[in-house]
């Protein structure tokens, strides 16, 4: 039994008596067709890796020798008492030789190193290379369904609830260090939790109040801090504090430059404290960015300081360099095939025929694995009145919060048509919003689907008085109104996206409703998406358990979802918005796994029956990495807990010293 379907086994399991059987839901999602591949064993949380002290630490031989002259402190005291330990027993192919290089590509830009500012550094593995947060959810892929009891350990080595489940203690690593020698404690837990989640002024990833009502943090000593909570809260919390929320930042360089400790400072001044070029910048991750050549590379060089080691206690990362060629996301793929590139998450459907036959070759680099279908995309319409720039836009919104013009609109779509126009074959199935049929989460009687039909569709645009009233063939608004034009905004860096906006334009227009097509590069999506300043957007988002960014998809806080985010602290939420609130707030805070599983299932089915976002298609993912990457487990998924730039764990990858790539600065630290 794969794993998905064992986690689903357990979570349905857990239902018991409250199954509800049947579904009121009127039409259902057409059977599926699943085409994963991906087999492999499950083993327990404790077999991936645990803190201990070895009796000796050992180190890659230029580290060695920088310390033999003085350079650094001897390895012993670059790590933790009890450094992370990886066990030999999960690494498919053992543990590792030091050296050579590994390369990723990405179709992002470093926006600045702020990450606690919100601030990304383009996506597709950077972020995630430097970051280091909390909890870790991306390995649990490989978590056997019984152990799947919340969020693995990662900076934060342990924690605990008291009786009430009103507060929950944490304990950090003790001993670690910043890439540039300063300590990591608690006073970077307070600066991160204070100074930026709770300072509504600082655009963080862990947006004010979304962690959980009331919850206030205590610094008990330098390496414990705990949150109090004004109502019980569960295990599940804890996922809030993995990436990409929970990563805590460097405090003793970012504090001076914050408007609460630097008069002089302003926000915006703030959240560029960092910016690209400004190299090297403290991290907690394995590898340090020494070298940013905006839109061609970003060089990484291994951190000194890391804290983690394998059973042999060998220091981590084994790569000696990481390189982050500035390209585009097909680039990445196209490269991975080629060779040149060692990873891609193959997510372009275009791409998936080509590079499977290429695959096929017996000297292709990489083999092509799909796993099952985390990757969706949907059009969000703008349900606040944020960035109205007239009377218009205001009677737009207002339509946008309509149930039947939403509902309306999913039926004018062909969602199998959408499909073939981004990749002809068996890759997509339609997506009515809410969990991928390839999450654990997914319930098939709780999906809500709006079959293609154009004459319901029009029939409903009529009874909404949406009449075509200057003949022109595009409906105007009530009362004589202007036609009914809706912006959307795409990353036009997502030619899969693109496409399928060409057919939504088609399909909508054939319905009387005029898309316009706003491509815009990702910076300025971004700003325009946090910011809530569009009437319409197709995106693609993954939503693969309830806390991975649960701001992109549900009423959690003032500022969530960036398609109905509050205006000057005034929202007024849907009925159904308040339900997915009140269930995503018991799914926190609830130990009972019968009522969590009626949660995640009245969650998809609100968002489902009321078109909260209007789907197109879903579609699976393949992972490519290139053969010389050893560790590289082959059962990883793209998307499950967390992107495979997570689960496949970058620190444990290695490549046997005679394939290993030539570094651009070998034998070099940063140096601040
Ligand atoms: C994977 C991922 C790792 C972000 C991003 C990008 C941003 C979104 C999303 C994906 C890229 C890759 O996804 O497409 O395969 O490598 O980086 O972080 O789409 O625009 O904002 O949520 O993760």
């Amino acid at each position: 039994m794969n794993h998905l379907n064992s986690l689903r086994h357990v979570l349905a399991a857990s239902v018991c008596l409250t199954a509800i059987g049947g579904s009121a839901l009127a039409d259902k999602l057409p059977p599926e067709k699943d085409l994963s591949g991906l087999e492999y064993e499950l083993i327990g949380r404790t077999d991936l890796y645990d803190y201990r002290a070895l009796d000796s630490y050992s180190e890659a031989p230029f580290l060695a020798d920088m310390a033999a002259e003085g350079k650094l402190p001897a390895v012993k005291d670059r790590l933790p008492k009890e450094p992370l330990v990886f066990k030999t027993g999960a690494m498919v192919d053992g543990t590792g030789e030091y050296g050579g290089v590994f390369r990723h590509v990405i179709g992002g830009r470093p926006e600045g190193w702020n990450w606690l500012a919100g601030q990304h550094q383009g996506w597709g593995g950077i972020n995630m290379a430097i970051q280091e947060c909390l909890v870790r959810q991306g390995p649990r892929w490989q978590i056997k369904s019984e152990d799947q009891t919340g969020p693995l350990p990662n900076l934060a080595k342990s924690w605990s609830w008291n009786d009430d489940n009103t507060q929950l203690t944490m304990h950090l690593i003790e001993g670690a260090h910043w890439s540039d020698g300063d300590p990591f404690d608690t006073e970077d837990i307070r600066f991160w939790w204070e100074d930026n989640v709770e300072d509504e002024n600082v655009s963080s990833r862990l947006s004010k109040g979304s962690l959980a009502p009331g919850a206030k943090l205590e610094i008990l000593d330098d390496y414990t801090f705990r949150w109090t909570f004004s109502e019980p809260q569960s295990e599940t919390l804890v996922e809030n504090l993995a990436y990409i929320q929970g990563c805590p930042g460097p405090s003793h360089a970012l504090k001076d430059k914050h408007p609460k400790y630097n008069p002089d400072a302003t926000y915006e001044s703030y959240t560029n404290a960092m910016p690209g070029e400004a190299l090297p910048v403290p991290v907690m991750g394995a590898w340090v960015p020494v070298l940013h050549k905006p839109d061609e590379l970003v060089v990484m060089r291994r951190n000194p300081f890391y804290w983690k080691v394998d059973e042999k206690g060998q220091q981590l990362p084994y790569f000696n360099e990481m390189h982050f060629r500035l390209s585009t996301w097909d680039d990445r793929t196209t490269q991975a095939v080629a060779g040149s590139g060692d990873f891609s998450n193959m997510e372009n459907p275009a791409n998936y025929v080509a590079a499977l036959k290429q695959s096929q070759s017996p000297d292709s680099p990489v083999t092509v694995r799909f796993g099952k279908r985390a990757l969706a995309w949907r059009l969000e319409l703008n349900f606040s009145d944020i960035g109205a720039e007239d009377e218009v836009d205001l009677a737009l919104r207002d339509l946008f919060r309509n149930k039947d013009f939403r509902i309306a609109l999913s039926h004018a779509l062909d969602r199998d048509a959408i499909g073939q126009a981004v990749a002809r074959g068996p890759f997509a199935y339609p997506y009515t919003g809410g969990f991928t049929s390839g999450s654990a989460f997914f319930d098939y009687d709780s999906t809500a689907y709006q079959p293609f039909d154009q004459a319901k569709a029009n029939a409903m645009l009529d009874e909404l008085g949406l009449q075509d009233t200057d003949g022109n063939g595009i409906r105007n608004l009530p009362n004589g109104g202007d036609d009914i034009e809706i912006d959307v905004i795409f990353n036009s860096g997502r030619n899969e996206t693109r496409k399928q906006l060409d057919a939504v334009i088609s399909q909508l227009g054939e319905v009387g409703i005029r898309i316009i097509a706003r491509g815009l590069d990702k910076t300025n999506f971004e700003t325009a998406r946090l910011g809530g300043a569009f009437n319409g957007m197709i995106n693609r988002r993954g939503f693969p358990t309830l806390t991975r960014e649960p701001c992109n998809n549900m009423p959690i806080s003032a500022s969530c979802p960036f398609f109905h985010q509050s205006q000057d602290g005034e929202r007024t939420l849907l009925p159904f918005e308040e339900e997915i609130q009140a269930a995503y707030r018991t799914f926190i805070s609830s130990n009972d796994s019968a009522e969590k599983l009626q949660m995640t299932r009245d969650i998809q089915r609100l968002i489902t029956e009321n078109a909260y976002v209007i789907g197109t298609i879903q579609t699976p993912a393949a992972l490519l990495v290139n053969r010389r990457i050893k560790n590289a487990h082959p059962g990883t998924p793209v998307y499950m807990f967390e992107w495979a730039e997570d689960g496949i764990i970058r620190e444990r990858l290695w490549t046997p010293t005679a394939e290993q790539v030539k570094e651009l600065l070998p034998g070099t630290i940063a140096e601040y």
